[in-house]
């Protein structure tokens, strides 16, 4: 009876398969958590969206910004990129189920048994394990409400860049998700540049990684996160675990079992 924690899937089925079968994941026995960005980029995500789906009882998963895409594209509130690989699911018979099913996955996941949580992305450094908690049921409230439709109208843009408690409506919404399942690097007072991607190398000083800024809330959570692969797994900061290395771009998918915090790895050579 194991647990695994795996990385940015993005559509890459086959490479999923294959780790599933490196790791011999029995799905009598085993978990499979998801870190999010289940679609998007890669060439299956319609069969990996319904595979995760099907697995029931026996996957968690929180939503990455693809997966939000996806869903503000569903909710005919964003056209979509010229690089997206999403029509495949928007075409589906069972769109509308797989799109339900997706609106009731969180932006962040605890279970106080293993001791870890899980946000695509990472966490605002101003959050304890209470507000990460309660800032995710705050959005998965209107993401199964009416006022889904509105907030993907909303939902794209970089600021607000700071968290403040006092954050209201839109703002307040999309600065949640943003943290939850953008954040990269932060400024030491905790808010965030979205513009930077890439490795550590090559950022100003005045930045770093959300893991890093000083003071930081939630240190002492154990936190698995992906949508970041130039990190390529290494995180250099005690009780972070990084996932995403970049199986949609070439390299590998990740999964790491929580109770050993073992690794396996899949080659995703194109
Ligand atoms: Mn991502």
């Amino acid at each position: 009876m194991s647990t695994y924690a795996i990385g940015d899937i993005q559509g890459c089925f086959s490479a999923l398969q294959d780790l599933l079968k490196h790791i011999q994941f029995d799905q009598s026995k085993d978990t499979l958590w998801f870190v999010g960005d289940l679609v998007n980029r890669g060439p299956q995500s319609l069969e990996t969206v319904r595979f995760i789906k099907n697995l029931g009882a026996k996957h968690r998963t929180v939503l990455g910004n693809h997966d939000l895409h996806l869903l503000a594209m569903a909710h005919n509130a964003h056209k979509g990129w010229p690089n997206d690989r999403l029509n495949e699911i928007l075409q589906a018979p069972d769109k509308n189920e797989l799109v339900e099913w997706l609106l009731q996955q969180p932006l962040f996941y605890y279970d106080s048994e293993l001791n870890y949580c899980m946000a695509h992305a990472g966490l605002a450094p101003a959050w304890n394990l209470a507000k990460a908690e309660a800032l995710s049921k705050e959005i998965s409230g209107i993401l199964q409400s009416n006022a889904a439709q509105d907030f993907f109208n909303h939902m794209y843009g970089n600021t607000p860049d700071q968290w403040h408690d006092d954050l209201q409506g839109w703002d307040r919404l999309r600065c949640i998700t943003n943290y939850f399942t953008r954040v990269r690097f932060c400024r030491a007072d905790g808010s965030q540049d979205l513009q930077l991607k890439g490795t550590l190398d090559l950022h100003p000083k005045t930045l770093m990684p959300w893991y890093e800024v000083p003071n930081r809330q939630n240190a002492n959570l154990n936190i698995i996160f992906g949508h970041w692969a130039a990190l390529g797994g290494i995180t250099h900061t005690p009780r972070t675990f990084a996932l995403d290395t970049g199986c949609v771009w070439g390299f590998s998918l990740t999964a790491m079992r929580l109770e050993d915090q073992k690794r396996f790895q899949v080659s995703c050579g194109i």
